[in-house]
């Protein structure tokens, strides 16, 4: 008989009641030993063994779920991020431990060459990156870590410290990246949009010459399934553009040269675009919690809604698409990355609603057929349930989509999103993806956003939202 059971045996033989103490949630438990497991002392790996150094976009999201177990602790993880910030505003999609071998993960530091290469657009001396980008969730992050202890958050000056560094990330996307002239910014390596061989990218990528084979060693086939990972090919062609874009200095923009910012692949993706507007939102709030307005910036993220429906809204497929800006016009491809600005309050209700049905839709079956949404249509040429982008069920975009439901009022569908995730990542060990059908882990397991997001959603109120909390004072 376990110590519970004897205790209410005990009482009953007294007659009185037992009142056993609250016992913590088994899934809060796991994906905090998940957590502490990654921890290094300054960030969070995505995993320990496929993943050793920080990744950006994954910090951010590690933050929003490591603020319900240490306030300090999902600071830290992003301040430790913006340390790593260049001089231009860019913040590098990995900042790299120095104590890691160089063969544990490719491209590694000696292949980026930041501190050289990237010295004009002011690479930090001290520590080693990558030089190219990732989805900007950033400053949505720091708003959100800072409402879990605003005491705290006030005590360490964390918004004062990173409210500029945001500012200036934002400056830089929204100046330098615009490289369509419509006012979207573009992303110039598929690593940076960071759903890497979604089938978005098969048309702009098949203008680029691949990199030859041996002429680089991927690390990342010594831990996943060469199956679920992306192929040689693409490969070669992520390494051919990272290549140019380093040996142009990492410049950006259309003015002569060779490098990747500079020509052959620019994309505007409609998540990445969407997560700077809800970032841009956040922004506002930290301004004003500054004691500055936020009204300029909320505008800025009402204009950008607005380039956004112009440039990649199909009216007729109910869905966001990316825009190749070198190729011209749309890549109708439907990917998940099409469903993310659900997250946007400004969506206009024709919108909106036409995007729950497509999510809704045979294409990505949420409420019938999958048990979390593919990352790439159901119906798809290229559909492939546990290749990596071009299929399988990721827990970030499931938790954005979570949020995006309720923003729009969606709350029925949300309910049956959220304990679908709890339930899968639960089963799955916190699986990097999972097959969309049966919930199936693939990839690494003690992924770190998977038990961050988890997380989240487990303590957040149900029917607040991400960008509820954007909207709503000060409850802190
Ligand atoms: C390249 C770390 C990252 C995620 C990306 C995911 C994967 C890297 C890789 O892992 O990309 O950045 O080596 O495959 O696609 O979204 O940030 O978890």
């Amino acid at each position: 008989m376990d110590r519970t059971a004897q205790l209410t045996a005990r009482c009953a033989e007294r007659d009185i009641a037992y009142d056993p103490p609250p016992v913590p949630d088994a899934l809060h438990v796991r994906a905090a030993r998940v957590l502490e497991a990654n921890w290094t002392g300054t960030s969070t790996v995505p995993s320990r063994g496929l993943y050793p150094h920080q990744w950006s976009w994954d910090s951010a999201f590690i933050a929003i779920g490591l603020r319900h177990l240490s306030p300090l602790r999902a600071q830290t993880e992003l301040e430790t991020l913006l340390g790593a910030q260049w001089g231009d505003g860019r913040i590098p999609h990995i900042v790299f431990n120095p104590s890691v071998p160089l063969d544990a993960y490719f491209p590694s530091p000696d292949f980026w060459r930041s501190s050289t290469a990237g010295r004009a657009a002011g690479a930090p001396r001290t520590v080693q990156t990558s030089g190219i980008v990732q989805p900007p969730v950033h400053a949505l992050a720091a708003w959100l870590v800072h409402r879990a202890d605003p005491g705290l958050s006030r005590a360490r000056g964390f918004l004062t410290r990173v409210y500029p560094r945001l500012a200036a990330w934002h400056r830089y996307l929204l100046h330098r990246r615009d490289l369509g002239g419509g006012g979207l910014a573009s992303v110039v390596h598929p690593w940076e949009q960071g759903m890497d061989n979604s089938p978005c990218w098969d048309a702009p990528l098949s203008r680029i010459t691949p990199a030859p084979a041996r002429s680089f060693r991927r690390a990342d086939l010594d831990h996943g399934a060469a199956e679920d990972r992306p192929t040689d090919l693409d490969y070669g062609r992520y390494v051919r553009l990272a290549t140019e874009y380093r040996d142009g200095g990492y410049r950006d923009g259309l003015g002569g040269g060779h490098g990747a910012g500079s020509g052959d692949f620019a994309v505007e993706d409609p998540s990445f675009n969407a997560l700077l507007i809800a970032s841009e939102h956040a922004l506002a709030r930290i301004a004003e919690e500054l004691g500055a307005t936020g009204r300029a910036r909320h505008a800025r993220a009402e204009r950008l809604t607005a380039a956004l429906i112009e440039r990649t809204w199909d009216p007729a497929e109910g869905m966001f698409f990316c825009r190749d800006v070198r190729g011209g016009g749309l890549v109708r491809e439907r990917s998940v990355s099409g469903l993310i600005p659900l997250l946007l309050p400004g969506l206009p209700r024709d919108i909106s609603a036409a995007l729950v049905r497509t999510t809704a839709s045979e294409h990505f079956g949420l409420g019938n057929s999958t048990r979390l949404v593919p990352s790439y249509d159901l119906l798809g040429e290229a559909f492939d349930p546990h290749r990596y982008w071009r299929g399988p069920a990721w827990f970030n975009t499931s938790w954005l989509l979570e949020r995006g439901l309720r923003t729009q009022g969606e709350h029925r569908r949300a309910d049956g999103l959220r304990e679908a995730v709890l339930d899968i990542a639960q089963s799955s060990d916190f699986a990097e993806y999972v097959d969309p059908y049966t919930g199936e882990a693939c990839g690494a397991t003690g992924f770190s956003w998977t038990a961050a997001l988890s997380l989240d959603l487990l303590h957040s109120q149900t029917r607040t939202t991400a960008v509820e909390e954007l909207k709503g004072g000060d409850r802190g």
